[in-house]
C-alpha cells in the first residue's frame, strides 16, 4: 500500500505544484475511480485540488481518455471566453512541465484539477430547483458541444450503452455462471429478458439511422453536476472520461434514472423504488429548452424510453457484475451489486408503466 501523503508530494511536485499538504479526504460517490479532495497551503494561500486515479481496468486507454479530455475542455472554454462568460463552467486539468494533463507511473496514473471554488456535489435532492438546475447543465453541455468533430474522439469504453450488447455479454455470462451465483437471480434474469425487446429499441434506431450519433456526457448522474453553494445553481459538469458519441436519449434517461428515483440507486428496501414524476418533470424542464431547437422529431419521441432503457440497462451491468465476481463497479458489501440490479429492475418495470405519462410531458416541454 503506497503511502499517500507521499504519493501527494510527488504528485504536486510533477505538477509543479508549490506548497505543503495540509489536509485530503476521500470523496466517494464515484463508483470506478478514487478520487481526493486535497488542500494545499501555497506561498498566495490556501488552494484546492481534485486528485484522481484513474480506474485502469475499466479505462484500458486512460492517455487517450485525457486526451478527449483536453480537446472537449478547451473547445468549452474558448466559447466561453468569446462569450465573455466564466471559465468556471469547464473542468480546468493542471499540465505537467512536459505538457501532459496526466501522470503515468507503474502503480496508477493520476490526473488533477482545480477544484471549483465554492461548489458542492449532491447524491440526492428533494429541491425541484435542483433538477431543473441539473437538467439546465447537461443540456447545456451538450449544446456546447454540438458543434464539435465527434470523429476526432476516442471511444473511451467501446459499446458503452450499447444495451443490446450489454445483454448480450450478460446472457452469455449467465451460460458460463462463472461464480456460481446465477441460480440465486433466475427470477430477474427472466424479468430482463421480457423487457429486452423494448431495451434494445434505441439500437434499431440507430441501425436504421432514424436516430443521430451526437457528442454525449453518457454519465450524467446529478454527482456529476457541480452547484454553488451560495445560489443552487448549476455551475461546472464533471466526470468527462465517457463524453464520446451517443444518443440524446441516453444522457437524459441516465440522469432520470439517477435523479428521478424516489430512492437512491442502491436501496434494498424496494417499496421505496419508483420513478418521481415531479423529479422527471423537473429535469425535463432544465434539459428540453437547452437542446430541443436541434433536436429531431425522433429523438423527442424517445427521451422517455432513454430513461427505461438506461434503467434496464444499468440492471444488465450490475447484475452481470454480481455474476462475474463484482470486478467492475466498487461494493460496500458482498451483495451490492445484486440489490442494485434489483433496484434497477424494479425502478425501469415503474417505468415501463408510466412511458405515456413521461412522454405526454416531454411532447408539451418540447412544444412550449
Ligand atoms: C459509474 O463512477 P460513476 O459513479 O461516475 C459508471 C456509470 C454508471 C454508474 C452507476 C465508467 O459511474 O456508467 O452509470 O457508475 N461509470 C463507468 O452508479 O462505468
Ligand atoms: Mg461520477
Amino acid at each position: 500500500m503506497e503511502n499517500i501523503n507521499e504519493k501527494f508530494k510527488q504528485l504536486c511536485d510533477v505538477f509543479g505544484i508549490k506548497g505543503t499538504v495540509k489536509e485530503s479526504s476521500v470523496i466517494s460517490n464515484g463508483n470506478i475511480n478514487t478520487t481526493y479532495d486535497v488542500q494545499i497551503e501555497e506561498a498566495d494561500g490556501l488552494k484546492r485540488y481534485v486528485f484522481q486515479k484513474l480506474n485502469i481496468f475499466v479505462f484500458k486507454n486512460p492517455k487517450r481518455i485525457m486526451s478527449n479530455i483536453e480537446y472537449i475542455t478547451e473547445h468549452i472554454a474558448e466559447k466561453l471566453e468569446e462569450a465573455g462568460e466564466s471559465r468556471d463552467e469547464v473542468m480546468h486539468f493542471l499540465h505537467t512541465a512536459s505538457g501532459k494533463n496526466y501522470y503515468m507511473e507503474d502503480q496508477g496514473f493520476w490526473r488533477i484539477s482545480e477544484y471549483v471554488s465554492n461548489t458542492v456535489a449532491i447524491n440526492a435532492s428533494d429541491d425541484l430547483n435542483k433538477l431543473r438546475e441539473a437538467g439546465r447543465a447537461f443540456g447545456r453541455f451538450q449544446t456546447m458541444l454540438s458543434d464539435f468533430d465527434a470523429t476526432s474522439l476516442y471511444e473511451t469504453i467501446p459499446n458503452f450503452h450499447n444495451t443490446r450488447s450489454r445483454i448480450a455479454v450478460f446472457l452469455r455470462h449467465v451460460n458460463e455462471d462463472p461464480c456460481g451465483r446465477v441460480e440465486l437471480v433466475l427470477d430477474e434474469i427472466e424479468r430482463i429478458k421480457r423487457l429486452r425487446p423494448l431495451a434494445i429499441r434505441l439500437n434499431e434506431l440507430l441501425d436504421s439511422q432514424e436516430l443521430p450519433l451526437r457528442v454525449t456526457h453518457n454519465d450524467t448522474k446529478i454527482n456529476n453536476v457541480l452547484f454553488d453553494r451560495d445560489t443552487g445553481e448549476a455551475k461546472t459538469v464533471i466526470d468527462l472520461d465517457t463524453v464520446m458519441p451517443g444518443l440524446v436519449a441516453h444522457d437524459f434517461g441516465d440522469a432520470i434514472r439517477f435523479a428521478a428515483n424516489t430512492a437512491m440507486e442502491d436501496e434494498p428496501d424496494l417499496s421505496k423504488v419508483s420513478l418521481d414524476m415531479n423529479k422527471f418533470r423537473a429535469f425535463a424542464e432544465g434539459f428540453i429548452p437547452e437542446i430541443v431547437s436541434t433536436l429531431t422529431e425522433t429523438e423527442i419521441s424517445t427521451m422517455a424510453l432513454g430513461a427505461f432503457v438506461m434503467t434496464v440497462e444499468l440492471a444488465v451491468r450490475f447484475l452481470d457484475d454480481y455474476i462475474t465476481g463484482d470486478a467492475y463497479f466498487k461494493t460496500l458489501y458482498r451483495e451490492h451489486n445484486l440489490v442494485r440490479a434489483r433496484c434497477q429492475l424494479h425502478l425501469a418495470e415503474d417505468m415501463y408503466n408510466k412511458l405515456d405519462e413521461m412522454n405526454k410531458i416531454i411532447s408539451d416541454i418540447a412544444k412550449s
